[in-house]
């Protein structure tokens, strides 16, 4: 899960004493009732690391197309172990996804996206990641929020100091959550008592989807689902924002590759990823949830095609997305501003070698 939003940045911020703003930090953090002992514990962790900033600064515009980047993510070994997790947990997600109606397939890929399936959890001390982006000026509020909160997860015992380790930017857990989610989001699904969604499978699954189930799942329904496209169709009407009823598309003569249409009035939208010559899919409501886990559109379809197909559906048709791929006709780059309208690092942005033309392209 990435952080997302820009706070509103001091005129100092990143450049004032460290020392005076961790005292501010502490008065703040036990006016809000976190115990002297806890902040005593969090003390050696609430340092500032220059490597933060550096990374922090270093986050590089997403640069990889939808193909690219799902090639390179849903590996063989990501599809089988993802495979056998499920396999194997079959009685804890059928708990799961009767209590918050989200199937294993959608959990188990973000699962192995995020830390492959709890195997790379990061391990940098969080409170030092977080106190450093909370001092430095890129978004202050958002990652004092998120430090509160994480001294929050201290002192409700959830968390030790020492297993409070993650990446550079914060986040925590199996499912890599921001503190202010694990606290709000939390469950503690194998009932030691404690939230534990570093350790615990169960508790870091079950989290993940209640927050999900927050976001508005619908039980029962698809999230995304690959389709064929006849060549007459309308195609300004493929954008990820522009919602119809399937009827529509089943009137246009969009078919699904392994099962029927249903003629009716669920919203959903069709989205070309590479454009109208590559792979194509319909978005369902259930869609919407996966932009708010990671604003990003290529993540976000990666994410909903690896559940796709943890779930048992086909390997998708490439197509052929070469024109795409190299910007060069007008429809292709103006279908790919629409794809990449809604996230800050889609294709939109990636490096196109110049000068290469095909003659597919139209
Ligand atoms: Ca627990």
């Amino acid at each position: 899960m990435l952080a997302a939003g820009i706070g509103a940045a001091e005129a100092d911020c990143g450049h004032g004493d460290f020392s005076a703003w961790r005292e501010g930090l502490r008065q703040e953090a036990a006016a809000s009732g976190i115990s002297a002992a806890t902040l005593q514990i969090a003390a050696p962790d609430l340092r500032f690391d220059p490597g933060v900033v550096k990374r922090d600064r270093a986050q590089g515009v997403f640069s990889q197309d939808f193909l690219k980047f799902s090639d390179r993510m849903i590996s063989k070994n990501r599809l089988s172990v993802g495979a056998s997790r499920i396999a194997g947990n079959a009685g804890l997600f059928s708990r799961i996804e009767e209590q918050f109606g989200v199937p294993a397939a959608v959990l188990v890929a973000f699962w192995g996206l995020e830390t492959d399936f709890g195997a790379n959890i990061g391990d940098l001390p969080t409170l030092t990641s977080l106190s450093t982006l909370a001092f430095d000026c890129r978004r202050p509020d958002m990652f004092r929020t998120e430090l509160l909160s994480a001294l929050k997860l201290l002192d409700r015992g959830d968390l030790e100091l020492v297993e409070m380790r993650g990446p550079w930017a914060g986040e925590l857990g199996q499912t890599q959550f921001l503190p202010s989610k694990y606290i709000e989001f939390g469950v503690d699904f194998d009932g030691d008592g404690r939230i534990d969604m570093i350790r615990s499978t169960a508790d870091a699954l079950a989290s993940s989807a209640n927050y999900i189930s927050h976001l508005g799942w619908r039980r029962g329904e698809p999230w995304l689902q690959e389709v064929t496209v006849p060549a007459d169709f309308p195609w300004e009407e493929a954008d990820v924002l522009r919602k119809h009823p399937r009827s529509f598309f089943v009137d246009k003569g969009v078919t699904a590759r392994d099962r029927d249409l249903a003629p009716d009035d669920i919203p959903v939208s069709l989205v070309l990823p590479m454009g109208r010559s590559g792979p194509a899919f319909l978005a369902y409501p259930n869609f919407d949830l996966y932009l708010e886990w990671n604003r990003s559109l290529v993540y976000s379809t990666t994410a909903a095609y690896y559940a796709t197909l943890l779930a048992g559906a086909p390997k998708l048709k490439r197509g052929d997305a070469r024109c795409c791929r190299w910007r060069t006709s007008r429809p292709c780059r103006r279908g790919l501003r629409r794809w990449a309208i809604r996230s800050e690092r889609s294709t939109a942005s990636s490096a196109a070698p110049p000068g290469r033309r095909s003659a597919r392209c139209s």
